[in-house]
């Protein structure tokens, strides 16, 4: 009894040894005190045992399983200290890492798309104007043969200020057509500006925002034709999209020039090819511009004699343009600043 009793304590040392964490010494413990456990086989032969060796024999067990349950103790108190340390040294900030960095930024994608569009214009001779977000009734609308009776405002409610008379005089502007005005009584003829920026319509829906981006195009000089618009167009859709796209002028009304017009363009998702395809709508074409020859009563809204000088002028929205070069299927994601869209698989 005497020899197996040493065996069993030194097996349990040489095992114990090889323990490092407190899940080892767990299954360390059954091992030996479990039970069926080497120890607890031990005691439990000792009732096979004669008389005179079982009290001896029953002492050194005992004092054996004491001992190996002091020890078990004191190695669980020092790998538990052990474990909270290296979890804590875990949380530490090491101040002498370098830092994780950030993503390269980059500009938001309407004004990315106002950046191309100004450099095309530029390119054609234009320079960019801007002007007031909060306008005047008469510089938003009345100059622009839209006094307050006309059907043309239903189109365009806005947000107002009104005076201390209730007067509703002040608005956010709904178009950058005021600018351009603003930039004819500066400037004066001849002038070649495009107007890039905000602008404020009563507009809450899946395609349309309170507030979006717009970008207008102004010229004015002798005899202009509707030609030289045509071409300038051609010239801005085709630079844009990067290449030569399939386009039609359609005859349209806009109180402020005369006559009036809409461009389309083909299809820069399907090509006309997708009679399914939910950027056409499976038309095949896409309305990109208004434009027209500017209304004379407005070019002398703007300082300039309409006998001598004519002009015309386009308007487009910005968002939609980033929308549809940039492959963008929802409007939303132009305005609620999570970049992650942007940043990742967009059709997922
Ligand atoms: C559209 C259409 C257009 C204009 C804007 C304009 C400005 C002046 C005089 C005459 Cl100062 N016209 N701008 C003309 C035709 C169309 O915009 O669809 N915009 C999103």
């Amino acid at each position: 009894m005497k020899s197996q009793v040493e065996e069993v304590r030194s097996s349990f040392e040489a095992e114990a040894a090889e323990v490092n964490s407190s899940a080892s010494l767990q299954e360390l413990k059954v091992r030996f005190l479990g039970k069926k456990g080497t120890l607890t086989a031990l005691l439990k032969s000792l009732g096979s045992l004669s008389p005179e060796e079982r009290p001896l024999a029953g002492e050194a067990l005992n004092a054996l399983r004491d001992e190996l349950e002091q020890k078990i103790e004191q190695k669980k108190l020092k790998l538990i200290q052990a474990e909270d340390a290296a979890a804590e040294a875990g949380d530490r900030v090491d101040v002498t890492m370098p830092s994780r960095g950030r993503p390269a930024g980059a500009f938001h994608p309407v004004a990315q798309t106002m950046h191309e569009i100004v450099n095309i214009m530029q390119g054609l001779g234009y320079s960019v104007v801007q002007g007031p977000e909060v306008e005047e009734d008469y510089y938003n609308f009345e100059c622009l043969n839209m006094p307050s009776w006309h059907p043309a405002r239903d189109m365009q409610d806005t947000f107002y200020f009104p005076d201390e008379g209730g007067e509703r005089k002040t608005l956010l502007r709904t178009h950058t057509s005021p600018t351009q005005i603003r930039a004819m009584l500066q400037y004066g003829a001849p002038l070649r500006i495009v107007c890039p920026g905000k602008v404020y319509r009563r507009d809450n829906d899946p395609t349309h925002s309170p507030m979006f981006n717009q970008l207008e195009g102004l010229l004015i000089e002798k005899e202009v034709s509707f030609s030289v618009l045509k071409g300038s167009l051609r010239e801005l859709m085709n630079g844009f999209f990067g290449r030569e796209l399939k386009n039609r002028f359609r005859a349209s009304y806009f109180p402020f020039t005369e006559p009036s017009m809409e461009l389309d363009i083909e299809c820069v998702e399907c090509g006309g090819e997708n009679s399914g395809c939910r950027i056409c709508k499976g038309t095949g074409w896409l309305e990109v511009c208004g434009m027209g020859m500017v209304h004379p009563s407005v070019v002398r809204a703007g300082g300039i004699n309409p006998d001598e000088y004519n002009g015309f002028a386009f308007g487009m929205g910005l968002d939609r343009m980033a929308m549809l070069k940039y492959g963008i299927n929802d409007l939303r994601y132009l305005f609620n600043g999570n970049v992650s869209y942007f940043l990742s698989g967009r059709d997922a």
